[in-house]
């Protein structure tokens, strides 16, 4: 059955892998299953056809079959779920894999989506100047008790997951802060998310799109 995914025509980042697409693909990329990308403008995205996929009219979504998902997180659930690779076979160690991907969206990604709203969006508000430093704290907070747990772990549990591709892919959205390089473990962590063959495919695979360049090797 065909995987269908939607992207960004032209993700805002032009490229740099931090529209959530990107995660979705990794985790294809990891399970080595094949997929097709339908691109999507703002507009569309906005229009029923697509908010019949995706109700908060937002990239990605995820089809095979029959079968129609939203939300990066259910759907990375869903293809580790289906292939190996992503999740370790012992119940108890699957459990807490999938723990760190909820972690992962429900604790760690929140401040740091603060923190580019108030940068990205809101940079220009008379009050940001004030705020900036509460909310990067906020992130600084989450990012001491990350890496507490990591200490000099390669990954969060055991070996490599949809936990860690999860977790990889929020934190990448720091980066641009320089924040995450106060946290050297946090860094080498993603670091190494960024050097798995099958994230670099997916990286390659949005680059591609963003800029009209083919992936190379
Ligand atoms: N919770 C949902 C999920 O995980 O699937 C969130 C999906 C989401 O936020 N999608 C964004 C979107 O469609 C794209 S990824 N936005 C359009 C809209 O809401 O109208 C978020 C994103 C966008 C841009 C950058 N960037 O330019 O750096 C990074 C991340």
């Amino acid at each position: 059955m065909t995987i269908i995914i939607t992207a960004f025509e032209r993700s805002p980042d032009g490229g740099k892998g931090l529209a959530r697409d990107t995660r979705v693909r990794w985790a294809l990329e990891e399970v080595g299953q094949p997929y097709e990308v339908r691109l999507v403008s703002f507009r569309a995205m906005k229009e029923p056809a697509h908010r019949a996929l995706q109700p908060f009219g937002q990239i990605p979504t995820y089809e095979e079959g029959d079968l129609a998902l939203f939300e990066t997180g259910a759907i990375v659930l869903h293809i580790a779920e289906r292939h190996a690779g992503l999740l370790p076979v012992d119940a108890n160690a699957r459990a807490r894999a999938i723990t760190w991907m909820f972690a992962a969206v429900n604790t760690v990604e929140p401040p740091i989506l603060e923190l580019a709203t108030a940068r990205l969006l809101e940079g220009d508000k008379s009050w940001t100047k004030e705020r900036l430093p509460l909310v990067e704290e906020r992130v600084r907070n989450r990012l001491d008790q990350l890496s507490t747990r990591l200490g000099d772990a390669d990954w969060l549990d055991g070996a490599f997951s949809a936990g860690d591709l999860m977790m990889v892919s929020v934190l990448l959205r720091l980066r641009s802060s320089g924040i995450l390089d106060e946290y050297p473990n946090l860094a080498a962590y993603v670091a190494r998310g960024e050097s798995r063959p099958a994230y670099k495919r997916a990286f390659d695979a949005q680059l591609a799109v963003n800029t009209g360049k083919l992936p190379t090797g």
